[in-house]
């Protein structure tokens, strides 16, 4: 499919979805975000893709929605478009991992975007923020919520009160990304890490995705029973049988998604 914000590009398994609206600092607007949706949807479908990179550029992954396309909507045409609702969904019920790669800007909706993949690479010049406050609103997909879970109350409150933003160090510091890597080797490092989970199995990452996802949706008790249940269920796969026997045998195990 021919795409007009974004760049798709499928190489080595890995399938690198960059947004490109240059001039607004790819805000995120409906073209965008349905683009965003059919991409991952075929790279979900397609058995080359075992990862997927969401990045953007230099300067901004995302500087938020579209201001422009936002300021003269009704509380009407929110609600009965249920705003954002069926893209956001459409990031989080991918099931083959995401890396968001983020250098400059990832504020409002950008962050929360960065936080629905599955983990956040920054380079050294990134900065989040939720300064939707200076709006005259508030986050609306995730800003209040997820990163509340990920980097605690007191910095949730202060990001969204004062609109402030955080560098790359305070977010790996506080637990909102994963890795800082200089700016220059951003989209190695993605790569790289993408390229080592394509090597396993797809159940498997798959799993993972579901078992830490469910994490933040259920109590400790019933996370470990899902975790442990999945465990188990992990022996009825080939990959299993090869990954054990490969350690044994002391070579690299082939896994096949069987
Ligand atoms: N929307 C639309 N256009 C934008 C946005 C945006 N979010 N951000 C930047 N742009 C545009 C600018 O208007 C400008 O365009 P133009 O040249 O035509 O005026 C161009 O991008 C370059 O921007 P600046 O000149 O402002 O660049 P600076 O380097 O001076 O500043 C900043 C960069 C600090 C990032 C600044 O652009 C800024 O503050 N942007 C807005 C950040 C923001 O407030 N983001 C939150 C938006 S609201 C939101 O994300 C809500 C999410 C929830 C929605 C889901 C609901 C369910």
């Amino acid at each position: 499919m021919a795409y007009e914000t974004i760049i798709v590009e499928v190489e080595d398994h890995v399938a690198t979805i960059k947004l490109n609206r240059p001039d607004a600092l790819n805000a995120l607007n409906t073209q965008l975000l349905g683009e965003l949706t059919a991409a991952l949807a075929e790279a979900d479908e397609n058995d080359k893709v075992r990862c997927i990179i969401i990045t953007g550029s230099a300067k901004a992954f995302a500087a938020g929605a579209d201001i422009k396309e936002m300021s003269e909507k009704s509380y009407v045409d929110m609600f009965m478009s249920d705003f954002f609702g069926k893209e956001g969904n459409a990031v989080i019920k991918t099931r083959k991992p995401i890396i968001a790669a983020v250098a400059g800007y990832a504020l409002g909706g950008g962050c929360e975007l960065a936080m629905m993949c599955d983990f956040i690479i920054a380079a050294d010049t990134a900065k989040f923020g939720q300064p939707e406050i200076n709006l005259g609103v508030i986050a609306g997909i995730g800003g209040s919520q997820r990163l509340t879970r990920f980097i605690g109350k007191s910095k949730a409150m202060d990001m969204n009160l004062t609109g402030r933003f955080m560098d790359a160090e305070e977010a790996e510091r506080s637990g909102l990304v994963s890795r800082v890597v200089p700016a220059k080797s951003l989209m190695e490092e993605a790569k790289g890490a993408a390229e080592k989970i394509a090597e396993k199995s797809m159940i498997s990452a798959m799993a993972v995705k579901e078992a830490v996802n469910r994490s933040y949706e259920t109590t400790l008790s019933e996370g470990l029973l899902y975790e442990r249940r999945l465990f188990h269920a992990l022996f009825a796969t080939e990959d299993q049988k090869e990954g054990m026997a490969a350690f044994m045998e002391k070579r690299t195990p082939q896994f096949r998604d069987r």
